[in-house]
């Protein structure tokens, strides 16, 4: 691998931090991760996190990011990697979450000393230790300081392309500010997970990128610049502290002399800025204007390359990754695999044999039974609890096993409908759904997305598709440099493999079910909120 030219591409994730390198076919010849409980077991986390007593509150030891990459570089350098082929690096993180870096910390990461790990050099440089991250829901108040301080939530929505959510960063910055001052006064700079990484790379603090910018509830997703009032809501100095917001595919500069020195970096090779996993997700699936991406995974996320946004209550536009003029929409649901894992457990044993068995068996429709399953507050929409009706609309304690299953998988499917619905999708004779993530290799839940939105379900034969998109991202960010060309240009359309297609009695079903699935939910958001 001597003298090929490389792309690197990493993804600070919930639970582990992955590194992918291409050549310059942009074909895999690297990858690599580290699981942050196993691995890093001196955190003590679970999935990555610390879920706190209170249940809302969920945080990441900052300093073990810090770690894990250590450890990946320290391994790829042992495999024999040859680092001063990378031509460009970038990288993802997960969404939300937010580093709080400490004064003086800027010199440190200026004059970083080679001989030392990163974990021993960063270690007091951060004013809070427990970075919150996108699964905490501890923020309701500030939310709705926020929404009310901009004239409530559907302009909010219309700033920043979404309402107040507790997981977006403004409000958690606003929480920070208002329950530990002393640190948030100690803050030189706020970032992003995905920033945060990349100011490890340049060796100073890098700024923020327009499309994981758009995750804050602070960004003017038109403009493309912090907005004064959401500022001013959430926390004094703020626009000092996140500094400036760029372009998703600017060159930031080169990394620093920290990594030419100890693993043996070109000094030509840059840095591109660094995103969200769900906008570099889109990169790597290299989706295409109409194509619905549906991941399934941890959590679910649904999203949408869009020209124009249309902000809705429910729902997220961001400024789009790769051509930064167009947006991308996401919808984002917390309840995805471990809740499959949990009724899967419960109905069938464990085995996803038997739980594919019984949905392959069970009626389109569920004979108008519907359920809604929320083991932790859910994001879309802002519910809690189990909630089963029959066919005749009444609320009933209990399915069966099977009836059970079947009402989980479709519930969850119908939710993805409809929200993207309201946030202006329309389903076209055209339209394809890409299906990535853990539950994408079970075509029986894939017949039911597939029914359920009458369209055809892609499956794609990538996995990782945020850390590989990086790796796209860092190639393009580098060719922008001496021409214009548009991403598209440079990475053909994924190979896609057609799985499923709708049943032709689909739609005539699940026409009035969706409509019914709608109006119980509304039952259901009720009772929430009146809990
Ligand atoms: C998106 O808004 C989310 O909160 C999640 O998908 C996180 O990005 C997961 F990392």
């Amino acid at each position: 691998m001597a003298s090929a030219a490389h792309y690197l591409g990493f993804d600070f994730s919930t639970q582990q931090l992955k590194v992918i390198a291409v050549n310059e076919e942009f074909q895999v010849v690297y990858e690599d991760n580290v699981q942050f409980d196993k691995d890093l077991p001196e955190f003590g986390t679970q999935g990555g996190v610390h879920v706190h007593n209170d249940k809302l509150t969920v945080t990441s030891p900052v300093l073990m990011w810090v770690k894990a990459l250590d450890i990946i570089l320290d391994r790829m350098k042992s495999s024999g990697f040859d680092f001063s082929s990378i031509k460009a690096l970038s990288g993802t993180g997960q969404q939300h979450g937010s580093v709080y870096w400490k004064e003086g910390s800027r010199a440190v990461l200026n004059s970083l000393q080679p001989e030392f790990p990163l974990h021993t050099l960063l270690q007091s440089c951060f004013s809070v230790s427990d970075s919150p991250v996108w699964m905490d829901s501890s923020t309701t108040a500030e939310c709705q300081q926020l929404e009310e301080s901009v004239g409530g939530p559907q302009e909010l929505a219309n700033i920043t392309g979404s309402r107040a959510y507790e997981r977006f960063t403004g409000n958690q910055i606003s929480k920070i500010y208002k329950h530990k001052p002393e640190a948030y006064h100690q803050t030189e700079r706020i970032s992003l997970v995905s920033s945060f990484a990349a100011s490890l790379f340049i060796g100073d603090y890098a700024p923020i990128d327009y499309s994981d910018g758009s995750g804050m509830n602070l960004l003017d997703i038109r403009n493309k610049t912090w907005n004064e009032k959401c500022l001013e809501a959430c926390a004094p100095s703020l626009r000092e502290k996140l500094g400036p917001v760029v372009s998703s595919s600017t060159v930031l500069g080169t990394v620093s002399v920290y990594f030419i020195q100890r693993f043996g970096f070109s000094c030509d090779c840059s840095v591109v800025a660094f995103t969200g996993d769900n906008p570099a997700s889109l990169a790597g699936m290299r989706l295409e204007d109409g194509d619905i991406a549906v991941s399934l995974g941890t959590s679910d996320t649904l999203f949408l390359w869009i020209q124009e946004p249309t902000p809705a209550l429910e729902g997220h536009i961001f400024c789009n990754p790769v051509q930064s003029q167009d947006y991308m929409a996401l919808l984002c649901f917390k309840n995805g695999s471990l809740m499959r894992e949990k009724i899967r457990d419960e109905c069938s044993s464990g085995s996803w044999e038997k739980f594919s068995k019984v949905l392959s068996l069970t009626p389109p429709g569920n004979n108008g039974c519907l359920g809604f399953y929320f083991d932790v507050m859910e994001i879309t929409p802002h519910a809690v609890g189990v909630h089963r009706f029959n066919g005749e609309n009444q609320k009933v304690s209990e399915f069966p096993k099977d009836v059970e299953i079947r009402a989980l998988i479709e519930g969850q499917f119908m939710a993805k409908r409809i929200y993207a619905e309201r946030l202006g999708y329309k389903i076209m004779p055209q339209t394809r759904i890409l299906a990535t993530g853990g539950a994408s290799c079970n075509q029986e839940i894939l017949q039911v997305l597939s029914d359920i939105f009458n369209a055809p379900v892609h499956t794609i034969a990538i996995a990782n598709s945020a850390c590989l998109g990086c790796s796209y991202r860092a190639a393009h960010g580098l060719s922008l440099k001496s021409s214009p060309i548009s991403f598209a240009d440079v990475f053909k359309p994924v190979e896609l493999k057609l799985v499923v297609t709708p049943r032709p009695e689909a739609e005539k079903i699940y026409q009035p079910l969706l409509k019914r699935y709608a109006e119980c939910e509304s039952k259901v958001m009720e009772e929430s909120r009146n809990k």
